[in-house]
């Protein structure tokens, strides 16, 4: 039995499923996870010493890859300084003004996490608009809130229970799902629901029922349909956010949201969200307005010096982005080679990809769904014996980072020729 194996046991009698956040227990890969202990640049090794190419990142925030120095040093400076104040400190008022300079938001709130974020932005949304219903798309997940937790992607899709247990019917009931990448969709469930829809929220890029880039003209068609019916359009930039450019996907795609969430990516690895928009949105939040939301946690200093480290580098080393797209299409084009002989559908925006397997391309919740999830298995767990460790499931991201060196893509592509 392996070091990870021992673990695993262990986990399972005091945590449920052996996992603090379920996709990680590799249910649906028909594995164990590997217990990693240390992380370097674009590597992990696990508690059993095997070292592995990292194509998850912490899931995003390690766009810099893990152990950068100066975020390891940001982070050692602010612990000697004491780890919680639950009071102002000077690096939050650097973190928003850096947060709003990078996205073009004018005012942002530090949370902790993206389901934070999200619930905030909704709750926002409806205060602003005096409005209950939201519309959400089948196969994005906006982390595990009561209403969001509807045709929800990610874990849960993975877990086959898009609706979860334990979410009342009537907040479920305010929920409305449209198609991703389907205007005539979204525009049916707003004239079907007049006055009604405070917010429409999206993954600009859909990555968690696998990567799913939005067609020409959807999001713009998006902002259209929300300025018409006077509900607000929300990006969910949990992982898009200075990740696809500095200005995440409103700035990659052109788009401007009326709100937009961050998440972890804000944090550099340590736990942060966010929720931003214009003053006079964001001035209706407490203690300004009536929309309350708190938290001792929030813009945390050991988080924000972690944060502000990462963004830092980010704004001042803009060719980051250009080298993370050629480096996400070096490794699309040769997984697509390498993989010809299977039906596979390659998605990527920028530094993130998804290998589906199926023979329709994939623009969309039911194309996703299409795909072979024996063969994913197979895959999955043929990169993780070649020393490769991506998403343990169909569908989530694989995500590339600015410590990845082409040496290691070649692997990669390499690994992916001898899988099937
Ligand atoms: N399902 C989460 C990403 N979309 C991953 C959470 C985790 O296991 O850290």
């Amino acid at each position: 039995m392996t070091r990870s194996q021992q673990l695993f046991t262990a986990a399972q009698e005091v945590l449920p499923g052996g996992v603090n956040s379920p996709v990680r227990a590799c249910r649906a890969v028909g594995t164990y996870p590997r217990f990693l202990s240390r992380g370097q640049g674009g590597h992990v090794w696990d508690v059993d010493g095997k070292e592995y190419i990292d194509l998850i990142g912490s899931w995003g925030p390690l766009i810099l890859g893990h152990c950068r120095e100066e975020v390891e040093q940001a982070v050692m400076d602010a612990v000697k300084m004491g780890l919680s104040f639950g009071a102002p400190t000077a690096a939050e008022v650097e973190m928003a003004r850096l947060v709003c300079e990078m996205t073009g938001v004018e005012m942002v709130r530090m949370v902790n996490s993206g389901t934070e974020a999200v619930m905030s932005a909704l709750r926002l949304a409806r205060g602003a608009t005096g409005r209950s219903k939201i519309i959400k798309f089948a196969g994005c997940y906006h982390g595990h809130s009561d209403s969001m937790l509807v045709k929800a992607g990610s874990g849960a899709l993975t877990g086959g229970a898009p609706d979860s247990a334990g979410v009342p019917a009537q907040t479920a009931g305010d929920t409305l799902t449209a198609s991703y990448n389907d205007l005539p969709s979204v525009e049916s469930l707003l004239r079907a629901n007049p006055g009604q829809v405070a917010a429409v929220i999206v993954e600009p890029v859909a990555a968690n029922m696998g990567v799913v880039p939005p067609q020409p003209g959807f999001l713009q068609g998006l902002r259209g349909l929300c300025d018409e019916y006077g509900c607000l359009l929300i990006f969910d930039e949990v992982i898009t956010g200075f990740r696809l450019a500095p200005g995440g996907a409103q700035e990659y795609y052109g788009v401007r949201a009326d709100l937009v969430t961050y998440g972890k990516i804000i944090g550099g690895g340590m736990p942060v969200g966010a929720y931003g928009g214009s003053r006079k949105l964001m001035e209706l939040v407490a203690p300004l307005g009536p929309v309350y939301q708190a938290g001792t946690l929030s813009g945390n200093p050991v988080a924000m010096a972690a944060g502000l480290a990462q963004l830092r580098i980010l704004k001042s080393a803009p060719e980051i982005y250009s080298e993370l797209e050629q480096k996400g299409a070096m490794l699309q084009a040769g997984l697509q080679e390498a993989l010809s002989g299977v039906p596979v559908q390659i998605n990527r925006a920028g530094s993130l990809l998804t290998v589906f397997f199926t023979e329709q391309p994939v623009t969309g919740y039911d194309q996703a769904r299409s795909s072979d999830l024996e063969r994913f298995k197979q895959w999955y767990n043929g990169l993780l014996a070649r020393g490769i460790y991506a998403a343990p499931s169909q569908f989530e991201a694989l995500f590339l980072n600015a410590a990845h060196s082409d040496g290691d893509i070649r692997k990669i592509i390499r690994a992916a020729g001898e899988i099937f």
